[in-house]
């Protein structure tokens, strides 16, 4: 790269469109309130006009944007780029070759490029460009011919080539397709790649252009931006370093000190074996139940509840699961994914597979099986599994995989149970056979950690002072603590049910014994019971 070639702020990323701007704002409006509210870079972008038009509309770009000091690239036209002196230029992939591009254009101008697998960005590697678009994210009807949706994970898996490849590392990445202000905070969170590269920034066309506040549209997306960039969360290590056994035991008894003393709503999307048993689950550890599955309803209860959980054993209502986790997110609570089954039909895989795209899961927390078939059996094969469905050769290094993949926390249930956020593993060894007697224990644990995400979520709110910078938590709190702490309310609970000989003589008479365990339950028993190991 030339020495004299300018750095670029790609956070804010403006591509024109002027085919979508509201009735009454003309372009060069609409840009110039963009750019006070937020744009760090325009890139021109004019499928139907004439050469002359083209460059007349550029023109008049580039001198709104030296105005505010933003560069201006032109997309595909590398003569329009010439004609006008812009910084530089964006090419598609059935564009001009960058090989030529760059012999013609002046030596320290930026050639940006399209890139929608893996072997482009290989590609663009090879060809030295500054930058690369990644996308589309989600689907958008801004571009016509767009390639398929790839996804967060899909820009996460595109990120990790630039990190692999050793002239990758200098290139710079923005994503592009559906992003919006609502949208801003999963795109960046979720396509961290494993080894933690971020995206520099987000291309947006609709969410600003076709805004009648562009000034405010592009401020939303900034500030989301901003506070990412300024502290990224690549992995979930919210816990102090000295996370110990006796410390953890602690923060979860606060926890539930905190769940008796707010009594939040926890929100459960969940399957209509468990609805009942899940609610008095809820209700005797101290918090309040809502079973509601219509889309209509998910803002309303995105602001009054704590939590949501949404457990799929019985797919009823799909869009109501995509719609609440969107709610949530935007909220900044936790959304707590039990992919119950997961593995046994395509249905259900495309679901969560959509479910975990539409929006970013706080917690996911499956047995072996499900857990297995959500990280894809080839994947799992790879990193040593004992034979299907018995468990995992390495259950430690197979969550905290799962965690970093998905960027969340990931909790895997079994006779031991296997908590990661990315980074450090907990093994929790409490637990009773008869949790295997009854239907929905597993359910029941997926309430338990909403529960306690609620409560993580609350105590991390009361600590924040008022004047405490955005923070790029899609969910805020101690996170694992609290997938930690519902997992040992049930498991705990279920031994002191289990132990009481007189009441307990089978699986018929041990549910309520549970819940009222449940109910029973203190900080100063979790202290005395839990089985904690860090890994
Ligand atoms: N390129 P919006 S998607 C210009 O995937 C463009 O390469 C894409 O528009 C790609 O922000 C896209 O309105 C349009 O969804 C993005």
């Amino acid at each position: 790269m030339s020495e004299d070639k300018p750095v670029l702020d790609y956070s804010v990323y403006l591509v024109t469109g002027r085919e979508l701007l509201p009735t009454g704002k003309t372009y060069l409006e609409s840009l110039e309130e963009s750019l006070i509210g937020g744009v760090t870079l325009v890139q021109v972008r004019e499928k139907q006009v004439d050469t002359g038009e083209f460059i007349r509309i550029a023109q008049a770009t580039k001198e709104v944007c030296r105005r505010h000091q933003v560069p201006v690239l032109i997309n595909d036209r590398i003569d329009v780029a010439l004609a006008i002196g812009a910084d530089g230029v964006h090419i598609g992939q059935s564009d001009m070759p960058v090989s030529i591009a760059r012999k013609l254009l002046p030596p320290n101008a930026i050639i940006g490029m399209t890139c929608n697998t893996s072997e482009h960005v290989q590609q663009a590697i090879k060809d030295g460009v500054d930058y690369i678009g990644l996308g589309p994210v989600w689907p958008t009807t801004t571009k016509k011919d767009a390639q398929g949706a790839v996804g967060v994970r899909g820009i996460g898996a595109m990120l990790e080539i630039l990190e692999t490849v050793p002239e990758g590392r200098g290139i710079r990445a923005v994503s592009i397709g559906g992003i919006k202000s609502t949208n801003a905070l999963h795109c960046l969170h979720g396509s961290v790649s494993p080894s933690g590269r971020i995206l520099d920034g987000l291309a947006v066309v609709s969410d600003i252009v076709a805004s009648n506040d562009p000034r405010a549209a592009a401020n939303r997306i900034a500030s989301v931006v901003q506070a990412f960039k300024t502290n990224p969360i690549t992995t979930f290590s919210y816990a102090p370093s000295a996370y110990q056994p006796a410390s953890i035991k602690h923060a979860v008894g606060e926890l539930l000190s905190v769940v008796r003393q707010h009594s939040p709503l926890i929100h459960q999307i969940t399957n209509n074996v468990v609805t009942t048993q899940s609610a008095n689950a809820t209700i005797a550890l101290g918090a309040s139940p809502i079973m509601a599955t219509a889309p209509e309803e998910m803002a309303d209860l995105s602001a009054a509840a704590g939590a949501l959980l949404v457990n799929f054993g019985t797919i009823q209502n799909l869009d109501g699961m995509l719609s609440a986790g969107r709610n949530y997110n935007l909220r900044r609570k936790p959304v707590v994914f039990d992919p119950v089954g997961v593995g046994a039909t395509a249905f259900r895989k495309s679901s969560a597979a959509a479910l975990l795209d539409a929006w970013q899961a706080t917690v996911i927390k499956g047995n072996a099986g499900e857990l297995a078939a959500l990280a894809n059996w080839a994947e799992v094969e790879a990193k040593g599994v004992d034979s299907v469905g018995k468990g995992f050769a390495d259950p430690a290094g197979f969550v905290r995989h799962l965690a970093k993949k998905q960027r969340a926390i990931a909790v895997l249930t079994g006779k031991d149970d296997y908590i990661s956020d990315g980074d450090r593993v907990v093994r929790l060894s409490n637990g009773h056979p008869l949790l295997g007697e009854i239907t929905g224990s597993g359910c029941m644990v997926g309430t338990a950690v909403a529960t306690f995400c609620a409560a993580a979520s609350i105590a991390a709110m009361n600590s924040r002072a008022p004047d405490a910078p955005e923070d790029a938590q899609i969910a805020r709190g101690d996170m694992f603590t609290a997938a930690v702490g519902g997992v040992l309310a049930i498991t705990i609970a279920s031994e002191l049910a289990a132990a009481k000989s007189d009441i307990v003589r089978g699986s018929g008479t041990f549910l309520p014994a549970l819940i009222d365990e449940l109910g029973a339950l203190t900080p100063e028993k979790i202290v005395i019971h839990a089985k904690v190991e860090v890994m």
